[in-house]
């Protein structure tokens, strides 16, 4: 391995040996048991404990650090962080995985036995919370000083199981016997304030001043996990708070007899931080929801204010030198008049001042533009909760329609509605996302093509008030899960062919480019694909116990169920194969396993129906005799990111096949192509830049491009047109009405057809039909020659170094941030 570019072994370089020796310190000190009699969660709680040794000893350096030099700070607010499994990923960025498998292994352990263990930390939804994880973990490696908020749920993101098909919730309860990798921070308690009302008072001098009489007091404890960087420099800390009531026992209420009461009051308070939302959109109305939003926000600005005064005392001067608040979406805006009521109501600045500082502080990254996401909270809900923060926002607008849109557009009164933070109408609503837009510095979306509909679709007068506001930052994902600890084979021949230092320079990996015609790496490389197949088709067996063979194209998509992420198209399109093979027995394809896996909102009707209507169809097609294993249909059931982790080693085929204009980046594309896989996919999102990156020859790019969906709207679009001039489509869709795949229950599967019928095909899954099918012929054609598809594959590995989070990161550290890296001495 490469001296410069190898991760360190941790502090003090831990041996083998002495591992071991911990391994066992832990097992008799820490669990109180012994070798003998250990189960695999002592061995592994032991192991943790083993390895936080180290990741403690990083922790304290970096924050010692951080303190005697006094660093600007980036602080990322996000409801949501998609973490998974922390214990390989933290074995791998001290360098310590090789050892602690060769520890375990002398002690009678297999590590891989001890990783299943562990619980995933599924603290968020999907493509959002997992990016703000990915982010963290460059953050670290590149050692800028950074920390993430969050809210510490009780139970994360739910876990899916399949009931006669349908999609079933069970709670999730990742820390039901404890989390190793958390520490409880009782010193660093805050506490927030909810509901009441605001008094206007006047002081001596005859000021006005704004009184708020809050109706509850919440307790907000901290807890801390460390993130490791690569290379364990740098240890951040991820800080995710828990709700308590303020006090155990209302104690006056408890006098008075009202034992009842007051434990209801306690547990009204713990509500606030007991369970993930599971809409990967929005939630807005629910009152709990926007609690849980000003919870956090409330008690990390107090955090982060705590933290400078320690330095700077009562001098305001130098907070916006020091801090920097990422909005991770609009689910933290309320932080905005937050910060104002505490610069005012607390800190008795000015509104100038305190306004001057917020808009220096605050930036907002845009994740999506679909409208059901954009957060609109009614006035009546602020009012109830938050009686300080609406009048403030009140202010902000007021001062915002008068200093700004007026004079841009004077008297406009179209302009002022429609830029307006409160919106007008029976029920008046807050527009988060006009707030995010006022009060911070700078707005990014997540893709170049995002970004340019952010600015061209969503906010184009912001962008004329503001033109400097707006910018571009890609997402990305960390090389160092998503290649280096998942696919450890193809790790390995990275190494040998590149060098070892690509999982912290993912350009490197352009070097491979090179081999991509060479027979060797081509055999090699597919090899690897091959073994990775054969795991996973284990896998496969396990959870389903459906078989499927490994010489079969893996054929894999991957998401949230959404009606814009169409699994229903590539339904449709399996239900075309299928009916082609049974019209013509002979019908020649290349062998084909369609995987997904995706979890629906469980409010999300149509999505179930989705799910229900895959799984129906993949029973039907994996048991007709006819098929010949040309076609097989799997549903994983509860994807995540541990799950993830298996099935992106072994994709040969990537599906990214949302409507054009829909998905604002995605960050799976970004995965699979990193891992071989080649892409079927729209002109949508981040597939824009990998098909740059790739090159048309090995990316299959199909349907209506973002301008064209738009003429195709304006014009008037008519879904029936599809279904009466394709035959094939009809075809399709009437069967879904039939019993074929739900014996004895015709039109079980009805509510797709009618979603695509009357319901007006929203996100025009029939006009895109044939020339998807095409793109998939066109795969199938491209499988058929092995060395054509080995190079395919290869080049995607090699160009999309892009894609790192490091990338990501650096773009929002020289757009955004303006931060130093600060190298940490072990
Ligand atoms: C997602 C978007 O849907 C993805 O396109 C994007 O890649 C990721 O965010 C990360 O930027 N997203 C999400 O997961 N949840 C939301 N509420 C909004 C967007
Ligand atoms: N869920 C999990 C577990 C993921 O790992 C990812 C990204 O890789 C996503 C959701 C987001 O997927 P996509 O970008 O395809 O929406």
């Amino acid at each position: 391995m490469n001296k410069a570019t190898s991760p360190k072994t941790a502090a003090g370089g831990a041996s083998t040996e002495q591992l071991k020796q911990n391994i066992i310190k832990h097992l008799h000190s820490s669990l109180g048991t012994d070798v003998n009699k250990a189960s695999s969660q002592a061995w592994w709680r032991a192991t943790c404990a083993a390895v936080n040794e180290q990741v403690f000893d990083g922790l304290r350096n970096t924050q010692r650090t951080h303190y005697q030099q006094d660093t600007r700070a980036l602080h990322y607010f996000s409801l949501e962080y998609l973490m998974g499994r922390l214990f390989s990923n933290n074995l791998h960025n001290l360098g310590l995985y090789a050892q602690a498998k060769q520890a375990l292994s002398e002690l009678g352990m297999n590590i891989a036995d001890l990783e299943d263990q562990e619980e995933d930390m599924a603290l968020g939804n999907g493509g959002l919370g997992r990016l703000a994880a990915c982010f963290i973990d460059s953050l670290a490696t590149l050692n800028y000083p950074a920390i993430g908020y969050g809210i510490h749920y009780e139970h994360g993101l739910f876990k899916q199981s399949f009931q006669d098909g349908r999609q079933i919730e069970r709670p999730d309860s990742w820390r039901e016997y404890g989390n190793p990798w958390e520490i409880c921070r009782p010193e660093s308690v805050q506490e927030v304030s909810v509901y009441g009302y605001v008094e206007t008072v006047y002081d001596l001098q005859g000021t006005m001043k704004k009184v708020w009489h809050p109706g509850r007091i919440i307790k907000g404890v901290p807890w801390d996990i460390p993130v490791v960087g690569y290379n364990g420099s740098s240890v951040n800390v991820l800080r995710l708070w828990e709700s308590r009531a303020s006090d155990f026992f209302n104690w006056d209420v408890f006098n008075s007899g009202g034992y009842i009461d007051a434990a209801r009051q306690n547990i009204e308070a713990e509500t606030i931080s007991k369970v993930l939302y599971p809409n990967d959109d929005t939630d807005a109305g629910k009152e709990l929801r926007l609690i849980q939003q000003y919870f956090f926000c409330s008690c990390s600005l107090k955090d982060i204010i705590r933290r400078y005064k320690r330095a700077h005392g009562d001098d305001w001067s130098k907070f916006p030198q020091q801090v920097v608040i990422q909005l991770n979406d609009t689910h933290p805006a309320v932080a905005i008049p937050e910060l104002m009521r505490i610069l005012i109501d607390r800190a008795d600045m000015s509104w100038d001042d305190a306004w001057a500082l917020c808009q220096q502080v605050f930036a907002y990254t845009n994740h999506t533009l679909l409208p059901e996401a954009l957060e609109r909270w009614p006035v009546r809900l602020f009012e109830k909760v938050l009686p300080r923060h609406i009048e403030i926002i009140y202010e902000i607008n007021r001062r915002f329609l008068v200093e700004q849109v007026d004079v841009l557009w004077p008297g406009d009164n179209a302009k002022k509605r429609k830029l307006s933070i409160i919106e007008e109408g029976d029920e008046p609503m807050v527009r988060m996302g006009h707030l995010s837009v006022v009060g911070s510095f700078k707005v990014n979306g997540v893709a170049e093509i995002h970004s340019k509909l952010v600015q061209s679709d969503l906010f184009p007068e912001m962008v004329a008030l503001w033109p400097d506001k707006f910018t571009n930052v890609t997402n990305g994902v960390t090389p160092r899960r998503w290649l280096k600890a998942c696919n450890p084979r193809l790790a390995k021949l990275l190494d040998e062919k590149v060098g070892s230092g690509w999982p912290v320079d993912l350009k490197l990996l352009s070097k491979l480019a090179e081999f991509a015609d060479d027979a060797q790496v081509q055999d090699n490389f597919m090899a690897i694909k091959q073994q990775n197949k054969a795991d996973f088709a284990k896998e496969v067996k396990k959870l389903t116990k459906i078989d499927i063979d490994p010489a079969a194209i893996f054929d894999i998509q991957i998401k949230r169920l959404h009606e814009y992420k169409r699994q229903h198209l590539n339904l449709l399109h399996i239900l075309a194969l299928y009916r082609r093979i049974l019209q013509n027995p002979d019908y020649d394809m290349v062998p084909r396993v369609f995987i997904f896996g995706a979890k629906a909102a469980p409010g999300y009707k149509l999505a179930k129906e989705i799910i229900y209507a895959i799984n129906k169809i993949a029973d039907k097609i994996n048991n007709d005799k006819r098929v010949k294993n040309r076609l097989k249909v799997v549903f994983m059931p509860n994807y995540r990111v541990t799950l993830a982790e298996k099935m992106i080693p072994a994709a040969d085929v990537s599906e990214q096949i949302s409507t054009a204009g829909k998905e604002a980046s995605g960050t799976g594309n970004m995965k699979l192509a990193l891992n071989g896989a080649v892409t079927v996919g729209t002109l949508d999102g981040a597939n824009i830049e990998i098909a740059e990156e790739v090159g048309n020859d090995n990316i299959a790019i199909f349907g209506l491009t973002v301008d064209e969906v738009k003429a195709l709207h304006a014009k008037g679009y008519h879904s029936y047109d599809y279904y009466h001039n394709n035959p094939e489509i009809k075809a399709i869709l009437d069967w879904l009405e039939t019993d074929y795949f739900t014996p004895g229950k015709p039109g079980e599967l009805a509510a797709i057809k009618h979603s695509l019928l009357e319901g007006g095909d929203p996100y025009l899954v029939l006009a895109d039909f044939e020339s998807y099918a095409k793109a998939q012929q066109q795969i199938d054609s491209w499988y058929r020659d092995k060395a054509g598809w080995a190079r395919k594959a290869i080049l995607n590995t090699a160009l999309v170094g892009k894609f790192t989070s490091d990338r990501s990161i650096e773009d929002y550290v020289s757009r955004v941030w303006r931060l130093t890296p600060c190298k940490v001495a072990n």
